[in-house]
């Protein structure tokens, strides 16, 4: 049987390193945003970052960028409150979301950063590709089908990312990645390949900046 989702590929040297060399330039943080009216112009592709609160946002925009603090990264679920937007040299922006679901603030709060968030997946026209992070000990969730029923209305592709994959035992990844696989065949905004990540130990980085380099 065809496998719809599968893992993607390692890129080959040459994109890998052309990749590597687009994330070792200039990153800068540019800023954070609190309302729509904030976000900087859209005037160059942008790809952001989406999951649960603690799955791993910021660590990853680390990893990929070789920058340890550029992100916030902590272990307190809704460390990330605002929309935080980076350059990646003239390429495209990265953009770190606020965690969705549990959230160590206040209900009204929280409430507020949930709608912006909801605001921006929905209607950044210049939004590439929304990745989707999915704690690899957790699976997909209902909170997670949430967001992407909201991709999938706004016609926004997301691709599925699975992260700390340091933290699962060898014979425990395939069953989660059957289960990512089944459900995301729900969802018509979804890319047909799932990227497997440990920020970590670097798993799947080259092939996440390989796959952000070649969007256009
Ligand atoms: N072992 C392991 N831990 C990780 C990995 N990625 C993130 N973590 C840890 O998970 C916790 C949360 O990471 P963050 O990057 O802050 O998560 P986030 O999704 O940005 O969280 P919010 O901004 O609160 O939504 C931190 O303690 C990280 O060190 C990974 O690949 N492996
Ligand atoms: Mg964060």
């Amino acid at each position: 049987m065809k496998v719809a989702f599968p893992v993607a590929p390692e890129p080959d040297d040459e994109t890998a390193e052309a990749a590597r060399l687009l994330f070792a330039g200039p990153v800068d943080f540019l800023k954070g945003v609190v309302a729509m009216d904030g976000l900087p112009p859209a005037d160059r592709p942008e790809v952001c970052f989406a999951g649960r609160s603690n799955v791993g946002k910021s660590s990853l925009i680390n990893a990929l960028t070789g920058r340890k603090g550029i992100a916030r990264a902590s272990n307190t679920p809704g460390r990330t409150q605002e929309i935080n937007y980076f350059t990646l040299g003239e390429h495209s922006y990265l953009v770190d979301l606020p965690g969705y679901g549990f959230a160590k603030a206040p209900v009204a709060v929280v409430a507020k950063w949930q709608a912006l968030l909801k605001s921006y997946l929905a209607g950044r026209p210049t939004l590439r590709r929304a990745f989707c992070l999915i704690d690899s000990r957790h699976g997909i969730k209902p909170v997670d089908h949430e967001i992407m029923t909201l991709l999938d209305r706004s016609a926004v592709p997301f691709q599925a990312v699975l992260t700390k994959i340091d933290k699962l035992g060898p014979s425990a990844l395939s069953p989660v990645i059957a289960q990512v696989e089944a459900e995301l065949q729900k969802h018509p905004a979804a890319f047909p390949q799932i990227v497997v990540t440990s920020s970590d130990k670097g798993q799947g980085i080259a092939t996440l900046r390989a796959i952000i380099a070649s969007l256009d």
